[in-house]
């Protein structure tokens, strides 16, 4: 079976009837879509979908889902995301579709947020091996760059290609793409970063994510809150 299939099927044997049931975005949280559906049609699972993205909840339509959109709930009982990495102590990087900011806030309106993703998003200790977005309003972003520089993280604006110019976030702002060292304090950056002003958000998500759910060659491994 795909790896991101064996994870996103195993991650949806966790809803349970009549659960408010949180869905972000990417090729993984599909899986988990078409898993509620079929667990919806053959055993008459019954939940209320709040989908994080347009894409998604175009999804929940498709699929005949109750919908709520996500400014009309106060809290969600679970909630699934895919990310670009997770590492062994539940440390994430989202982000990279420059949605990192309201994806922080579906999370942590969970009761239970659950990581969704395939081995290749897997590491023991997140690195600078991939972009960690900060999403800045426009006035803001020579300030913000200036302040990553002195904490010790060059940036770059992030484009969407040579003849696209800029990305601009679904909140219409800029994105700051820095790399993490490998050994701070994860924490503390993101609370350095986010207290700047003209910042909204970091993607990294820091004591967040409850559990993930990782395909793999072998299965599905999880990786639990605090069990290693
Ligand atoms: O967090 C993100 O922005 C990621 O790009 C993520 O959502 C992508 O997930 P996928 O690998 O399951 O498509």
């Amino acid at each position: 079976m795909d790896k991101k299939q064996s994870a996103g099927i195993a991650a949806a044997s966790l809803v349970t009837n009549g659960m408010t049931v949180g869905l972000g975005t990417g090729s993984t949280v599909l899986h988990v879509i078409k898993e509620l559906k079929r667990r919806h049609d053959d055993e008459g699972l019954e939940f209320i979908a709040v989908p994080s993205s347009f894409p998604t909840r175009l999804l929940c339509i498709e699929n005949g889902f109750e919908y709520r959109d996500l400014c009309d709930v106060d809290k969600l009982d679970i909630a699934f995301d895919g990310c670009d990495r997770v590492d062994d102590n539940l440390n994430v990087i989202k982000g990279g579709g420059a949605a990192q900011t309201v994806e922080k806030v579906f999370a942590c309106m969970a009761d239970k947020f659950v990581i969704v993703a395939d081995d290749s998003k897997y590491v023991r200790t997140l690195s600078g091996d991939v972009d960690v977005p900060v999403e800045v309003i426009e006035c803001a972003w020579r300030s913000v760059q200036a302040s990553l520089d002195k904490l010790g993280y060059e940036s770059k604006l992030r484009n969407a290609g040579k003849k696209d110019g800029l990305v601009i976030t679904d909140n219409g702002n800029i994105v700051l793409d820095i790399r993490l060292k490998g050994d701070e304090d994860l924490l503390a950056l993101n609370n350095a970063v986010t207290l700047l002003p003209g910042v909204l958000e970091i993607g990294i998500f820091i004591g967040i994510a409850d559990c993930a759910y990782v395909g793999t060659d072998n299965g599905c491994k999880i990786i639990y809150k605090n069990l290693h």
